[in-house]
């Protein structure tokens, strides 16, 4: 299992994010604690200085594992199923804005939040639909330049559309792309999902990214999610992939993104104990 953590810049207003501020201070702190690689929460991925985001990465030797598309949908509103064509037009160039970045860090691209939610009634077939197109046509762009599209499951609270891991695979079969599979975020499945391993098992191979926060969205180990059992049925379904925090600041910004990473392999190599 390898490590990653998310940064963002100062002015992100999503509060799950434990590293925030200057990326290249916090690049070298990553690697000075130990992870093996970053995911980034970007607003503009064109206005991102590539080859010297480049260059930092090189440095330190960290994997860029992943691009977040969130902050588009909670500061400018993108959306996959807004209900005008023009935003949906948008939401679709900036997905490829992401895309394209993701092809110089050879990242995966997170839907998440931007697909936007699902109204009642009559106009949810409609709305379904353009969310598929949306993610067809990302998906489409993103293929041929060797980017896979992951889309993440998000609780209740957030969104209603996709909601469990099962609902989103049976979302994924209808896109059906080679290059989309699921982001499991263990915050969310701890709301949602009746079993957090069987959801892992019900995922598997189609499993291409983990977001890890504990029960509390607090660093990993300072809630009661299990992350030993989780990282037991990781093994038990051949996922030997980056597992990212994803955290909020808790239970203070400094020593969060240490007490994630020590929490986590502690819980790794009791589970390689216990497995082996
Ligand atoms: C994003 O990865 C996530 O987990 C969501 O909670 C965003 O709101
Ligand atoms: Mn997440």
């Amino acid at each position: 299992m390898k490590f990653s953590i998310m940064l963002t810049t100062a002015d992100n207003p999503f509060a799950a994010i434990a590293m925030r501020g200057n990326i290249e201070e916090n690049l070298r702190q990553v690697k000075q604690l130990g992870y093996e690689g970053v995911e980034f929460s970007f607003l503009h991925p064109k206005s991102v200085d590539q080859t010297r985001l480049q260059s930092v990465l090189e440095k330190y030797a960290l994997r860029a594992v992943a691009l977040a598309t969130g902050r588009a949908w909670g500061e400018e509103g993108l959306s996959l199923t807004n209900p005008d064509s023009a935003i949906r037009r948008n939401t679709n160039a900036r997905i490829k804005e992401y895309v394209n970045l993701a092809t110089v860090f050879n990242s995966l691209v997170i839907l998440g939040l931007i697909r936007g939610r699902i109204p009642g009634g009559s106009r949810s077939k409609i709305v379904r639909k353009w969310a598929l197109e949306g993610i067809r046509r990302a998906s489409d762009w993103a293929g041929p330049l060797g980017v896979r599209i992951v889309i993440e499951p998000i609780n209740r609270y957030e969104t209603n559309f996709l909601n469990t891991i099962e609902e989103t695979l049976g979302f994924a079969e209808e896109v059906a792309r080679s290059n989309v599979g699921i982001l499991a975020d263990t915050f969310h499945m701890n709301i949602e999902e009746a079993s957090i391993s069987d959801a892992f098992r019900k995922a598997g191979l189609h499993l291409l990214h983990v977001h890890v926060a504990d029960n509390n969205r607090w660093a990993p180990g300072c809630g009661h999610l299990d992350f030993r059992a989780i990282f037991n049925t990781l093994r038990s379904i051949g996922y030997s992939d980056f597992v990212s925090v994803e955290c909020l600041p808790k239970p203070d910004p400094v020593s969060c993104p240490r007490i994630a990473l020590a929490s986590l392999r502690k819980a790794a190599a009791a589970s390689k104990r216990s497995t082996a």
